[in-house]
């Protein structure tokens, strides 16, 4: 490290502001080229080295930043963070150069999705033009008449679970692979799952005497999804949900606690210990063990096209890199996993029109690219139409309060405070059940012993999102809900005698006696895209014709058919690992045997 680095590492453990720059509107690059020169951060002094050490995922800058002023471990044991803190709650270990834009205004990634009142430093930086949405058909022809820059095995598109799992299963199978991800950092909409991963005739159901089959795992989503599943998707999805748990826990995961969900028969959604979510948890593991078994994989990178040779086999495809530009990269398979497209408000407008005004849950990255990218190459499409609401997303929010929260005994109840449905039914019945309501939203109602269950309840608590009280006629008094007393009274009577008369719930796993006491408003909205890329138990694509794309896979959201009208809460976290290996085992297979 050089002197003036040391000095600024220095600074930093010695708790100095770093923060105030000395001069309004400058930028972070510039207070850093003060103390050292652009070598502080880059790979040179000079433009021309600069540019042949910078990649889309600034590698060399962010190892920079974690040089002087340490990793995401050790920030996080010295300056712990009091109130909120996004890395521990979904955000992980990213790029640090995923908010603070060095040459940029810096952005605070949360803000994407939140509304935190947080001055970033260097926060008065001129905002440059936004990289967004290029898809330049110019430049995406010019990058193919220029042929191949790079030549891998398997390219994976999209950083989610689904692709992690599709990139560590192929690099496992011998193949070369590169993992393309759009956004300035991996884990997609899996990073916000809270939820689970459902599984049947696991170790952990085994140890726990949970009579639980495959069959009835089958039964449950066909039931769920009214039928309209493609029954074999759903048999492998079953087949191979425990040994994905085994494969993600060979991997470093945890995955102990079981719990139900929403159309259950048998409790089969697995979780971590310890009432951590499941996404975070996953993406984690996963970013872990790609940088383990050095899978390459590169952020700011959007395909924006694939390449088809003249027979129709898949040649590659067209990459925009943030800071690199167009190119093409050859491979014989590629893997879409790019997620659905909840957050697209065009495609939702166009396949479910009655839907366009909802909020969604979803992560900025769910905008539909890869049905986009297999429709324009003659991919079939299945169930397009099919749009989840989840029924609890905080009232005038994108934060989902996880079916977990029912799961583990909150009720749900309208703006009177009164019970109106089982709150373990399927999500379109809860869904349609709470626009039924006045003001179509509902409260959910929960106690101290739920939240000493769930970590997770403490960060809505921290968003503010909380009302709170120390006796239910408070609560009550507070939020309006004449009738919740006497609910709350019948509840904790039904929780007694173990059976809901009223509504049938399915389980109740607690009463609700424990002060305090919480509320939380809800609202449905947008939560999964059933609907999309059609595949086949392979998870190769198939065409118009329903045949084979030889080369082509796709798993995860992106993909149709697994879910039928309407997906159970636990089995999209499933389908991403399931479907994600076997995609990756498959890709690499075939590119491997191409050779
Ligand atoms: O699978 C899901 O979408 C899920 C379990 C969501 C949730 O409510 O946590």
């Amino acid at each position: 490290m050089n002197l003036k680095l040391a000095t600024l590492s220095a600074a930093v453990v010695l708790g100095l502001s770093l923060t105030a720059p000395a001069v309004a509107s400058q930028t972070l690059a510039q207070f850093h080229g003060e103390m050292g020169g652009c070598e502080t951060c880059h790979a040179g002094e000079k433009l021309k080295d600069i540019k042949a050490g910078l990649t889309d995922s600034q590698t060399h800058e962010n190892k920079m930043c974690v040089e002087c002023h340490g990793g995401y471990e050790e920030l996080k044991s010295t300056k712990p963070n009091t109130h909120i803190d996004p890395h521990s709650s979904h955000l992980g270990d990213i790029n640090c150069t995923a908010c603070h834009a060095a040459h940029d205004k810096p952005e605070m990634t949360c803000n994407r999705c939140h509304n935190f009142d947080f001055e970033m430093p260097f926060a008065d930086a001129k905002q440059k033009k936004a990289w967004n949405g290029d898809w330049n058909q110019e430049k995406i022809q010019a990058a193919i008449a220029k042929g191949p820059q790079e030549t891998v095995d398997v390219i994976v598109v999209g950083g989610g679970s689904a692709g992690l799992n599709a990139a560590m299963a192929a690099k496992m199978k011998g193949a070369s692979v590169v993992l393309l991800e759009k956004n300035d950092y991996t884990g997609g909409n899996s990073m916000l799952a809270a939820g689970g991963y459902n599984a049947s005739e696991t170790r952990q159901q085994k140890e726990k005497g949970v009579p639980d089959t495959k069959e009835l795992f089958v039964a449950d989503a066909m039931k769920g999804g009214r039928n309209q599943n493609d029954i074999e998707l759903v048999k492998v999805l079953a087949e191979h949900s425990a040994e994905g748990i085994e494969w993600l826990e060979s991997l470093g995961a945890n995955m102990e606690d079981l719990k139900f969900s929403g159309g259950q028969t048998e409790m089969r959604t697995h979780r971590p210990a310890g009432g951590y979510s499941v996404g975070p948890h996953i993406i984690d593991t996963l970013r872990k063990a790609a940088i383990k078994h050095d899978v390459d994989v590169r952020v700011n990178s959007r395909v924006e096209k694939i390449v088809l040779n003249d027979d129709q086999s898949i040649a590659g495809v067209v990459v925009h890199g943030r800071h690199t530009g167009y190119k093409m990269i050859a491979a014989d398979a590629v893997i879409l996993a790019t997620g659905g497209y909840g957050m697209n408000k065009e495609m939702v407008a166009y396949y479910r029109p009655t839907m366009a005004d909802m909020t969604s849950s979803n992560n900025i990255t769910a905008t539909g690219d890869g049905i986009l990218l297999a429709k324009e190459i003659g991919a079939s499409m299945t169930d397009i139409d099919w749009v989840q609401a989840h029924p609890t997303i905080g009232k005038d929010s994108r934060i989902l309060i996880s079916e977990t929260v029912r799961g583990v005994g909150a009720i749900m109840v309208n703006i009177h405070g009164e019970r109106f449905i089982s709150e373990m039914t399927t999500r379109d019945r809860a869904s349609d059940a709470v626009l039924k309501q006045p003001e179509q939203y509902a409260w959910l109602v929960f106690d101290q012993q739920l939240v000493e269950k769930k970590k997770m309840v403490e960060g809505f608590d921290h968003l503010g999102m909380l009302s709170k009280a120390n006796t239910v006629a408070e609560l009550a008094e507070i939020t309006g809900m004449k009738n919740l007393a006497a609910t709350v009274t019948e509840y904790n009577q039904f929780y007694k005698d173990g059976k809901d008369p009223k509504f049938g719930r399915s389980a109740l796993p607690a009463d609700i006696v424990k002060a305090p006491f919480y509320a939380v408003k809800v609202a449905p909205g947008i939560h999964h895209t059933m609907g999309g890329v059609a595949i086949d138990t392979d998870a190769n694509v198939l065409n118009l014709q329903s045949w084979k794309m030889e080369g082509l896979y796709a798993a995860g959201e992106v993909t149709g058919g697994i879910h039928g009208y309407n997906r159970l809460g636990g089995n999209a976290v499933a389908d991403t690992v399931v479907f994600g290996k076997i995609a990756g085992e498959n890709a690499a297979k075939f590119a491997l045997e191409k050779k």
